[in-house]
């Protein structure tokens, strides 16, 4: 809305600059190089009267890890396009904190009104909110959270530790309800230092120590199908025979996971020896529900955009907007593993996976 000429000129030489150094991508595509990737609305270069009136916003994502990050990049996109007033910058920072940094003080140098950011990790970012605070540009924090400032507007996610005690409490449920009396864990978990990470570490492992589960292991695999592959692959021959439980913290992991079980002839899942845990339960992730292969998947929902938009426009209305949005979540089973359990004293509902619901995911 404040933006004149000279800084649409500004954007589109530091887009153009930013392509040189995170390699290259089109105005109307995004491609997504070794470092980082920027996609600039094309109305963000266009002198046209019309672009004074979008309202601009820099995005910077964590990257393309997931199917959650695609369905978190979709909404968005599909929410902060042209037809609907805005002008969206969005860079992909690939899993790379350094980019991501260098994402926002390219926002800043370009005068944007708005700045969104899903925080690779969690700390390291006081220095650029303040930048951004002495620039009057306000920051919506989504998804993961920052621990080390607070200068920021509002966050707009989810509680990853209670993702984590959730799916403790359920196993202990599932677990007696199968006369299962001693569990012994592996967790395949997710980017280190991501707070999804932290949070679902925590949540887990919180309720394991209350019932003396044991946890054989934890390892970093980034959230991807690959690093739950390669790990699991790890897994199979370090623990061979002494685990039953596998936590994997997203479900592209579990994805991976499955292919090494398969691979070494281990069984999972409701009819097999080892209950696989996932989390995101995205389409593909609910389809493994109920092909009996993931034994539960506790949801963490992507779609935050819309709910940010409402900060904006409280801001644009000169409001002040709630400082933390919670998103509503899920746990999802097939009936055969849907059991009754609480989270501190909270009595929980299970949604059954049917083919309606996985039609209706993200
Ligand atoms: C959680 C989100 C995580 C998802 C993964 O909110 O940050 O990152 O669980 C994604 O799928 O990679």
């Amino acid at each position: 809305m404040k933006k004149k000429l000279l800084g649409v000129l500004l954007a589109a030489t530091m887009a153009v600059g930013m392509l040189a150094g995170c390699g290259s991508s089109s105005d109307s595509s995004s491609e997504t190089t070794d470092d980082a990737t920027t996609t600039e609305d094309t109305a963000s270069t266009d002198d046209s009267a019309s672009s004074g009136d979008l309202i601009t916003i820099g995005f910077a994502q964590v990257g393309h890890e997931s199917d959650w990050r695609t369905a978190s990049t979709k909404s968005c996109q599909d929410v902060f396009s042209e037809e609907n007033g805005y002008d969206l910058s969005f860079v992909d920072c690939d899993n790379d904190s350094a980019a991501q940094l260098e994402a926002v003080r390219s926002f800043i140098e370009q005068d944007v009104d708005y700045i969104i950011i899903d925080p690779i990790v969690s700390t390291g970012w006081d220095t650029v909110l303040t930048e951004c605070e002495d620039a009057g540009i306000p920051v919506i924090v989504i998804d993961r959270t920052i621990e080390d400032s607070d200068k920021y507007t509002s966050w707009v996610g989810s509680n990853f530790k209670t993702e984590g005690l959730a799916a403790g409490e359920w196993l202990k449920a599932y677990a007696e309800s199968k006369g299962i009396s001693e569990i012994n864990y592996l967790t395949i978990a997710g980017s280190t230092g991501a707070s999804a990470q932290i949070g679902r570490t925590e949540g887990f492992d919180e309720i394991a120590e209350a019932n003396g589960w044991n946890k054989l292991d934890e390892q970093d695999g980034d959230f991807t199908e690959d690093g739950g592959q390669s790990i699991m692959e790890s897994y199979c021959k370090s623990y061979e025979g002494k685990f039953n439980v596998v936590v994997c913290q997203n479900d592209n992991e579990a994805f991976g996971a499955m292919t090494a079980m398969d691979n070494a002839g281990i069984t999972y899942g409701l009819d097999g020896d080892v209950i696989l845990i996932s989390f995101d339960a995205c389409t593909a992730g609910l389809e493994q529900v109920a092909a009996r292969k993931i034994s539960a998947d506790f949801e963490c929902n992507p779609l935050a955009a819309p709910f940010v938009e409402e900060v904006i426009k409280t801001l644009e209305e000169g409001g002040t907007p709630e400082k933390e949005v919670y998103m509503e979540e899920h746990w999802f089973a097939l009936t055969d593993a849907m059991v009754d359990f609480s989270i501190d004293g909270e009595a929980q509902t299970m949604t059954e996976v049917t083919d309606e619901v996985i039609e209706a995911q993200y």
